[in-house]
């Protein structure tokens, strides 16, 4: 099994942490969707990242379907099973996941689009989705804090934790650490996990 696509990408690392934490063997392939697009395309003609080749061929694509394939290779879930617990879990994650799209936006219109035909519009909204993300975030976690131990990681707190170092890795300056100390926290703890600290946020972003 191998999965591809660079480590700057919070959706290849959440895929890569998952799979590390549910112990499945797999190659990993950190090629870039820009730098290395005729590589990538050479795997997967649509060039989405992650991307994972499964051992019979098949070419995935997409975090969470990858997700779906890695659970029911374990044979486990890292999501809890009763609907109530089930229906928070995966609140985090659609705002996790809400968030780390807003910040590869933002991240495509600074480093993609000339200047002259930016849209400042679309550039206001997208940053207040961001925001607006990471707020709903901050609150939930305030209340309700996340297991941040490796035995007791949920999908959620790993999506968290991964999506919050993207967005300051690329955009700290739009969103203050200081405004979000439970995100902060929670970021902190797991990043120092020994699990996290295998698959690292690539310092050099170069457009995931
Ligand atoms: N919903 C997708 C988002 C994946 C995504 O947008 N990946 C980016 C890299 S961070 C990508 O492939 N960008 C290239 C493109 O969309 O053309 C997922 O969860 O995997």
């Amino acid at each position: 099994m191998k999965l591809i696509g660079m480590l700057d990408s919070p959706f290849v690392r959440r895929v890569a942490i998952s799979m590390r934490l549910l112990e499945l063997p797999f190659e990993h392939a950190a090629i870039s969707v820009f730098r290395g697009f005729d590589a990538f395309q050479s795997i997967n003609p649509v060039v989405k990242a992650p991307t994972l080749v499964c051992d019979d061929g098949s070419v995935l694509m997409d975090s969470t379907l990858l997700l779906v394939y890695a659970e029911a290779l374990a044979g486990r879930s890292l999501m809890p099973g009763a609907p109530a617990e089930l229906a928070h879990e995966l609140r985090l994650i659609g705002l996790a996941l809400a968030a780390c799209e807003k910040t590869a936006q933002i991240v495509y219109e600074r480093a993609l689009r000339p200047a002259e035909k930016r849209h400042d519009p679309w550039v206001q909204r997208i940053s207040g989705q961001l925001l607006a993300a990471y707020g709903e975030l901050e609150h939930e976690l305030a209340a309700r804090p996340l297991a941040v131990t490796a035995d007791a990681l949920t999908q959620a707190g790993i999506s968290v934790a991964v999506a919050w170092t993207f967005t300051q890795s690329v955009l700290a300056a739009q969103v203050p650490a200081t405004d979000f100390p439970a995100l902060l926290g929670h970021a902190a703890a797991c990043e120092a996990l020994p699990l996290f600290r295998a698959i690292p946020c690539d310092d050099a972003i170069e457009l995931l």
